[in-house]
């Protein structure tokens, strides 16, 4: 069986984007053909502006939002990235693996430290130096695949880079890992940007649906979605982002194709209708069920706690190994 990694930063309260483009995927495919580490990336929620309490409560909810949504802790590996040092410990080897100019290089980091620094604001360190942690997650487990969104392709290939010239200058110690890209309603977008991946940071949280919404603010959400000039109902990304991003997500929770939906309508407001019901639908028993683990916290924190043991024990010896590969003296 494949080993898989992946995770979730918590930078916010998970989205429907962060469901319908990864966590389902996890749940119903994942967790079932491949020994798969799902990881709470906390250390990551760092590298931006964060407020302290705000991190940790919401590490711990993406942590029961996760069990909620269907990862069972008999089949799968979950755990919080700051439980085990393994991350870390390596993250530094590939520091001492990479150079300045590939971090300069990332897109993402591009895009970030630019806004960032267009508000005034500084940069901090972490941020460029974010992909060497990413990559340390994925090779301290020697994952074979890595499911992300396209957004996160770049690190990915980055990684698979790292690796490789490790291999080859310390000695094969380093599994190369590729890029699982989601096939189905792959990018969900924001309701009032429709250009924009919704995303769970975003300040601006009308157009965004979050996994514990009210389902009275998720209807109201969607009916005020950004629909497009025109009243044709047609699936085309370009012309008719709003349009299309309503088919796709209703296809994503009807198993339906996005392309035949657009035929079955001939106005907005009844697809906006249809679309919040099978979004509700969908989220119905993730508020259930997560309404009733957090009433248990005890069962979350021993899920956490296992999740980690198990991974440290599989992260040890791959990241001692790289310890005396890099030549470093091993302890007495
Ligand atoms: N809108 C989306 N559509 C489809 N998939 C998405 N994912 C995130 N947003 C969408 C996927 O969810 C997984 C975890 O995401 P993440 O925590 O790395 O990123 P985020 O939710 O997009 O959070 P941020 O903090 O708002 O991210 P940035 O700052 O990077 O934009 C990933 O598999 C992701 O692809």
């Amino acid at each position: 069986t494949p080993r898989i990694f992946s995770g979730i930063k918590p930078t916010g309260h998970l989205t429907l984007g962060n469901y319908l483009g990864a966590v389902r995927q996890w749940v119903e495919t994942d967790q079932h053909r491949a020994d798969a580490l799902f990881c709470v990336v906390d250390l990551h929620a760092l590298t931006v502006d964060h407020d302290p309490a705000r991190v940790r409560r919401l590490s711990r909810q993406a942590a029961t939002l996760l069990l909620a949504a269907g990862l069972r802790p008999e089949l799968c590996t979950l755990f919080v990235q700051s439980h085990v040092d393994e991350h870390t410990r390596l993250a530094y080897l590939m520091e001492c693996t990479a150079t300045d100019g590939e971090m300069r290089r990332m897109i993402q980091y591009k895009e970030k430290a630019a806004r960032e620094r267009a508000t005034g604001g500084s940069v901090r360190l972490s941020l460029l130096t974010y992909p060497v942690l990413m990559a340390a997650d994925i090779l301290a487990y020697r994952a074979d695949e890595v499911p992300v969104g396209d957004d996160q392709a770049q690190h990915v290939e980055l990684t698979r880079d790292l690796a490789e010239r490790f291999n080859q200058r310390y000695g094969h110690t380093f599994t190369i890992p590729r890029a699982v890209l989601p096939a189905a309603a792959a990018r969900v977008m924001d309701l009032q940007d429709p250009t924009a991946k919704m995303g769970k940071s975003h300040a601006e949280t009308s157009g965004i649906v979050y996994l514990l919404d009210e389902p009275d603010s998720v209807r109201r959400k969607i009916m005020r979605a950004v629909t497009d000039s025109g009243s044709k109902v047609a699936h085309d990304r370009d012309e008719q982002p709003g349009v299309t991003n309503l088919l796709e997500i209703l296809g994503a929770c009807t198993s339906r194709k996005p392309v035949e939906l657009a035929e079955q309508y001939s106005s907005y407001g009844a697809l906006k209708k249809d679309t919040a019901e099978a979004v509700l639908e969908v989220l119905r028993p993730v508020r259930e069920r997560h309404a009733e683990l957090c009433a248990d916290p005890g069962y979350v924190d021993g899920v956490l706690r296992a999740g980690a043991q198990r991974a440290r024990g599989l992260a040890r010896p791959t990241v001692d190994a790289a310890y005396r590969a890099i030549g470093l003296l091993p302890p007495a």
